[in-house]
Formats: C-alpha cells, structure tokens, sequence
C-alpha cells in the first residue's frame, strides 16, 4: 500500500448527544488528504472497558473535561506518529498502545487513542479514494467475497440508564428480520416506532424519549413493555417479519449476585426462568447482558438452557476485549458479542475481536454507545467486516440515523452487489 505519511494532527473538545464535552480529532496527510473522528462514551460503562479518560475536575464539565485526553493526542500522540503511514492501521495502533503502556489506556485515554486510531483510517480512505468501508476490508486484508448490509436492531423503548422509565431492563428492541434489505428494514421499523408512538399515547402513556431515541414510558412491568411492542409490530403489519431483543444490562441492577427487578429480589437462576418464559411467550431472537458482567456461572447456566433457541450477547462480559472473550467462548458463557470500537479503543484491536468471534461461531452485533456523536464509523465498520447485525438505537434523534442513513448509502452504492443479513445473525446453529 503506498505510503500515506500523517502531516498534522488537531483534536479539539465538541460535544456529544447528552451534552457532554468529547473528542473530535482531524488528521491531514501529507498529500492533503483529511479524516475526521468523533468518539463516543458510554452511560452503562462496563467495569473491565477500557479507560475513557475525563478531567475529574467538579469545577469543569461535572468532572466530565476531556482537556487530559486533548493533550495525549496534541502532545504526545502527535509528537509519536507524525511522519507515521496512516495506510499501516496496525502499526499506528501499535506504537499508540505502546507509548500508552498501561492494560486499559488509562495513560493516554482509550477516547483519545480511538479518535486518533479512526481519523487515521478515514484520512487514508480519503487518500486511496474507495470508501471507508472498503478501506477497513483492505487495510486489514480481508478475504471476503459478499457485502453484507447488517440487521438494525431498533431500541424503541429505553430504560436502565437511558431513561427515568422506571424499567430494569435497559433496551427493547425491534429487528426487522423479515426484510429484503437495509432500507426496507428501515421503513418498517419507522412505521412500528410511529404506531407505538400512537398506542402509548392512546393509553395517555409519555412519548418523551430516553438517550437513544425510544420512548421511556411509565410502565410497571417488562411484561406489558413487550405486549406492546407485540401489538405495535401486529397493527403495523409486521407480524412475523420484526422480532422482539431485549438488552437487560443487567450489571446495573445486579447487588452481590442478586437482581433487584420489579422491586423484588431475583437469583441468576430466577431471571433465567424469566427469559426463557419470554422468549416462549414472545419470540425474543436475542438477549444481551441478561445477568451481571462478573455472573460467569450464571452466564453458563443460562446459555446452556436459552442458548439453543435465541442470542446470548456479551456486552459488559466481554468488553470487546479478545481475553474475556476467549474465556467466553472457552466456557460456552455465550454465543454472541456486543462490538463497541471505545470499549478497546483502536480499531485494529476492534477488528481482531471480531474475526477471533467469528472463527468461534459468535455471531457479532456492531454497536454505537448511549453517548453519541453524528460520527456514522461504524455503519461503514458493520459492512466492512460482514458483521451481520448492528445496533445504533431507534429510528429517532440524528446522532442514531446517522449511521443508519450512511447505511441506506452504502446500499445505494453497491447495489446488487450487495446482501441484506436479516435472520441470518440470529440463527441457531443446527442441533445435533
Ligand atoms: C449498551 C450501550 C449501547 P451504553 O449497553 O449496549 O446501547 O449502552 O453506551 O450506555 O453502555
Ligand atoms: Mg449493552
């Protein structure tokens, strides 16, 4: 690959979907080619993530000041890989984990190492000319023969720590399985969001929505949310075609192996039971974070009992950490990872999380944080890799179309080359 010398590098503070100051970092190559990245940051932040490092300054932002994180791209990361060939992903991320020296990037700040580890991929797309998507495939020198436009997966009511809801379970997800491409699944996912949105105001319930665009009603229990999800796809026409996913983040209310949910207390083994009864009554595909981010056990109990009819998605558990889910794919903890390019922080690392799940037989949900930006990478990420399925919220609020609408792009642009995933990410492999 030629050699795409970076000339400058500039990240500068902007701000994110809740308000909240970020990194957005530009890098221009000595042929003047230029890349943009924007980094997002997450609400129900796993403990084993990467660091995203803040200011914790209470005078400044709350705490929330990224002035730390601007510095290790302006000082160090600048004075390190100037000259640097931003063709080379690997090298790059390389000598950035290496000067940061730390497991978890708290040195430099996994946000400021990921936004200096995109913009370097966006601006040699640039200077190459070939879109990013088809740029990640290259630098990375992936043998695949398809474009596979991944599966949405829509959370259109918002609880946990995206919303004052009152829900336990943080997302309730549509997945338009039944359509015959990105954009149709769209459209059909819209309709449904706009028909809930009338049967929650029929019942004077709030049309208000949570940090990811779903609504966040008042509704007692999880069982009447996903009666009228069920409704919402029915009266739509989707009966059939949209399946329910639900993601618990269970992490957030699980107390020394116990979940406090609906104001009672719960075992790992009684929100099993609960799921499966769901996945019974409702037709779940998938269920990330069902139970708590150090719950090994519970995670392989339960993936022995649910894991033959739907997803079992690591999010917390794994991290998009290539350790964690080597451990999960050893203990049959799962069968699925959640892919979050700020829970590693670079892209190369991101990338080899990915084809180490996929050579295991995990099906992988490429996804976007609570906190986002107008930043639409991992669109492009999603059909780079054939992920199969991704996750950027509802079909509401820009910063989660965004990526959606990049995405009816790329499907306009490789038109017949390309193939829709619908239920392949969620299928089961055969039982023997
Ligand atoms: C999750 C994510 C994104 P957060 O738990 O999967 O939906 O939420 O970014 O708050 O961790
Ligand atoms: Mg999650």
């Amino acid at each position: 690959m030629k050699n795409l010398s970076i000339k400058s590098i500039k990240a500068r503070q902007v701000f994110d979907s809740r308000g909240l100051p970020t990194l957005e970092t530009d890098i221009v190559l000595e042929d003047g080619s230029f890349g943009r990245a924007m980094v997002p940051s997450g609400a129900s932040t796993g403990t084993h993530e990467a660091v995203e490092l803040r200011d914790g300054d209470k005078n400044y932002f709350h705490g929330k000041g990224v002035n730390k994180a601007l510095h290790s791209v302006n000082e160090e990361i600048a004075s390190a890989i100037k000259g640097k060939n931003a063709g080379d992903q690997k090298s790059l991320d390389e000598a950035m984990i290496n000067l940061d020296g730390s497991a978890n990037k708290s040195k430099l700040g996994a946000n400021a190492i990921l936004s200096v580890s995109l913009a370097a991929s966006r601006a040699a797309a640039a200077s190459l000319k070939i879109p990013l998507y088809r740029y990640i495939r290259e630098a990375f020198n992936l043998k695949l023969n398809s474009w596979i436009l991944p599966t949405p997966m829509l959370n259109v009511i918002n609880g946990g720590k995206h919303a004052d809801s009152g829900l336990n379970i943080q997302e309730f997800m549509l997945v338009p399985t039944g359509a015959s491409s990105f954009s149709e699944a769209l459209r059909m996912a819209s309709e449904t969001y706009q028909t809930l949105k009338k049967i929650l105001a029929s019942k004077k319930l709030s049309v208000g929505v949570g940090d990811e665009g779903g609504f966040a009603p008042h509704i007692k229990t999880h069982e009447e949310v996903l009666g009228l999800l069920s409704d919402a796809i029915l009266q739509s026409g989707y009966e059939g075609k949209i399946k329910i996913a639900l993601d618990a983040a269970a992490s957030e209310f699980c107390e020394d192996g116990n979940y406090t949910f609906e104001s009672k207390t719960l075992s790992a083994s009684e929100m099993t039971a609960r799921y499966k009864g769901w996945i019974e009554k409702y037709g779940l595909i998938s269920l990330e974070d069902p139970l708590s981010e150090d719950d090994w056990s519970g995670w392989k109990a339960l993936t022995a009992e649910l894991g033959s009819r739907c997803k079992i998605i690591g999010d917390d558990i794994f991290v998009t950490n290539p350790q964690r889910l080597a451990k999960g794919i050893k203990e049959n903890a799962a069968n699925s990872i959640l892919i979050k390019l700020n829970q590693i922080g670079t892209l190369t690392e991101t990338v080899e999380t990915v084809l180490q799940a996929q050579k295991a037989g995990f099906s992988c949900v490429i996804s976007h944080r609570s906190g986002e930006t107008e930043d639409s990478y991992i669109g492009d990420l999603a059909v780079a890799l054939n992920a199969g399925a991704i996750k950027s919220g509802a079909p509401c609020r820009s910063e989660r179309l965004s990526k959606y609408n990049q995405l009816i792009r790329i499907e306009e642009e490789l038109a017949d080359q390309s193939i829709y995933s619908g239920l392949a990410p969620f299928r089961m492999k055969a039982v023997a």
